[in-house]
């Protein structure tokens, strides 16, 4: 049933955190399974309580049973600790501070630009509908397979509002995503990754959201490479990292890491910022929906438990930084945005 040399994830192409993981899984010489979507897990295995992609498996249970584990952020943070070298996250602590709030903002934000350009655009959800069913059921008759993708065609399209996106809030999800291939272009020229010269958890995150915007979903890759072939060319290197040879010297120096981050840090704080404040206010006060404004535009949606366990633990992070490190921290956060987050 389960083999054990190995980590196994159920997971499928199309989903950004699957992707996330598997490139950080390869980056990081850590040998794999992977089962294309959740109706492909090998009998004997454990179903996920929450159907989420990747599910992972590890050896929890009594006697080294499978148990089914979600969601990326944690996970790669296990795996730093059972798997020695290549490490994702910097040792230096202001550096894993700003990678922990850069990889949600990959994770947490961007993700809603994946969803949007995916189903708001006719291009888009016209593309997407039948890859989501053939990744999944890649021997389905055409016309069942074009069923199916009628039927969840439509119900992703209904979902929309979940991630906040709607007529009023389109322009800001699309003009932020112009503005951050912008800043990663910048950003990435200077040493080849987000944090330096090596990879990071951070770099992962946005890489998994990129894999489908950059690439699968038509108007948002139009626009990548028209704005960046440099970024676009950059996805395709993150998906296989497993010949780079990363030194402890790789990371940016706390000067480099003020001056390269500003522009990214300041985005950070003009969108995620005010999203993930509005949200975390809401849950706090039981209420279903959160309304802030982003970019001077009403932004509504419904609140999400999840994201605000991501800020609680952020604001672990922030509270465990030490006297100076929270200085240098706090010196990189002011003006940019993201301040009030951790007030
Ligand atoms: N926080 C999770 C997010 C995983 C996630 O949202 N997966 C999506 C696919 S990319 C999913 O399985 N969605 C199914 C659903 O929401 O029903 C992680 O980091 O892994």
């Amino acid at each position: 049933m389960a083999q054990n040399d190995r980590l196994s994830l159920a997971g499928a192409p199309g989903s950004p955190y699957t992707r996330k993981m598997i490139a950080a899984l390869r980056y990081r010489h850590i040998p794999y399974s992977v089962f294309w979507g959740s109706g492909n897990i090998p009998e004997g295995y454990p179903e996920p309580k929450v159907r989420l992609l990747p599910t992972f498996f590890f050896p929890d249970g009594e006697d080294g049973a499978l148990v089914p584990v979600t969601d990326s952020t944690p996970i790669i943070r296990r795996l730093e600790a059972e798997h020695a070298g290549r490490a994702l996250i910097p040792d230096d602590p202001a550096l894993k501070f700003l990678n922990d709030l850069i990889e949600d903002y990959g994770d947490e934000w961007l993700t809603k630009a994946m969803f949007h350009f995916r189903w708001a655009h006719e291009a888009d959800w016209k593309n997407a509908g039948p890859l989501l069913i053939y990744w999944g059921m890649n021997t389905a008759p055409a016309q069942m397979a074009n069923q199916f993708a009628a039927d969840i065609t439509k119900r992703q399209i209904d979902r929309l509002y979940v991630v906040g996106s709607n007529e009023v809030t389109a322009s800001i999800i699309e003009v932020s995503f112009e503005r951050l291939i912008g800043i990663l272009d910048t950003l990435i020229q200077r040493r080849g990754f987000v944090l330096g010269a090596r990879p990071s958890s951070a770099d992962f995150a946005i890489y998994g959201q990129l894999t489908q915007l950059a690439i699968v979903d038509p108007t948002s890759a139009d626009l990548v490479n028209r704005l960046s072939p440099r970024v676009r060319a950059w996805v395709d290197l993150l998906e296989d990292l497993s010949g780079l040879q990363p030194k402890p010297d790789d990371w940016f120096t706390a000067d480099e890491a003020r001056e390269a981050l500003a522009p990214l840090l300041e985005e950070i704080g003009r969108t995620y910022a005010p999203a993930m404040l509005a949200n975390a206010k809401a849950l706090q006060a039981g209420e279903d929906t959160f309304t802030t404004q982003i970019c001077g535009e009403v932004w509504t949606q419904p609140s999400f438990k999840y994201q605000g366990k991501c800020l609680g633990w952020l604001r672990e992070d922030y509270a465990a930084l030490s006297g100076n490190v929270r200085g240098a921290v706090d010196a990189m956060l002011a003006g940019s945005g993201c301040a009030p987050l951790f007030d």
